[in-house]
């Protein structure tokens, strides 16, 4: 794959510092490659929620810490891990990465979303570095980010919205990730995709498929790497009760 020697070229300018969107981040084929490993999971690697299911590796977090401490599978590593390491920020500087604690994301939550599946507006709050790389698979999808007000209360409308493309990479780091609430509306379609309304449209692979406005969802599944902060001790040792296959 061809990918930016640094993000800067991939800068979401109409967002707050720093987002940054890849559209070509992985190829058809290894978009194949890994779908195949997430719907062959074992069946006990996923959790059923009431309208979304997920997986979490290399487990769930107990209290903000990552209970197993074992490496990634080599799947969710490559080539999204070694790629995410291998681009500067800016030119002459160091992956994004450099200064989380691990040095590298510990962490990967897999989203599956059936048209009119959402996620509720949330932060993500104080067990990760604050850098998020979202990997898209399957479909295309809008990302909301809406502002909290004074009251604590959400803005009704989102503030920006984000067109995730299939096999793409999302990077939200900073204020982004600490002062904005992002969610996916339970819809079929999105609707009201244009230049003027979608933050990332100059960025996009293909804006050609959206020229009447809308875009009906397929399945579309994701990818969340985060350096999780604290990781147990006890990592590896753990009995079979806490570990999922
Ligand atoms: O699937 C996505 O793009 C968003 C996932 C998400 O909000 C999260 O993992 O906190």
């Amino acid at each position: 794959m061809e990918l930016p020697s640094s993000l800067e070229s991939c800068r979401i300018a109409a967002l707050p510092p720093s987002a940054y969107y890849i559209p070509n981040f992985l190829s058809e084929e290894e978009e194949r490659a890994i779908l195949q490993k997430v719907e062959t999971a074992p069946k006990a690697r996923w959790r059923q929620l009431t309208h979304r299911r997920l997986q979490t590796w290399p487990s769930d977090l107990v209290k903000d810490t990552l209970l197993d401490s074992r490496p990634l599978p080599d799947w969710l590593e490559e080539p999204v891990v070694s790629r995410l390491l291998s681009i500067s920020v800016a030119d002459g500087e160091a992956n994004l990465f450099a200064s989380s604690p691990h040095s590298r994301p510990n962490h990967v939550l897999i989203n599956e979303y059936p048209p009119n599946t959402g996620i509720m507006p949330h932060k993500d709050g104080a067990a990760y570095h604050p850098v998020v790389c979202t990997v898209s698979l399957g479909s295309s999808i809008c990302l909301n980010l809406y502002k909290s007000k004074e009251d604590g209360a959400i803005e009704p409308e989102p503030t920006w919205r984000i067109l995730q493309e299939p096999r793409s990479l999302l990077i939200t780091t900073a204020e982004l990730y600490s002062e904005y609430l992002h969610g996916i509306e339970p819809i079929s379609e999105d609707v009201d995709i244009t230049e003027h309304s979608i933050a990332n449209w100059t960025l996009l692979r293909s804006p050609s498929l959206y020229e009447d406005g809308r875009h009906e969802r397929q399945t579309r599944i994701s990818l969340t790497y985060r350096d999780v902060l604290k990781v147990s001790k006890l990592g590896g040792k753990l009995g079979p009760m806490f570990k999922r296959p």
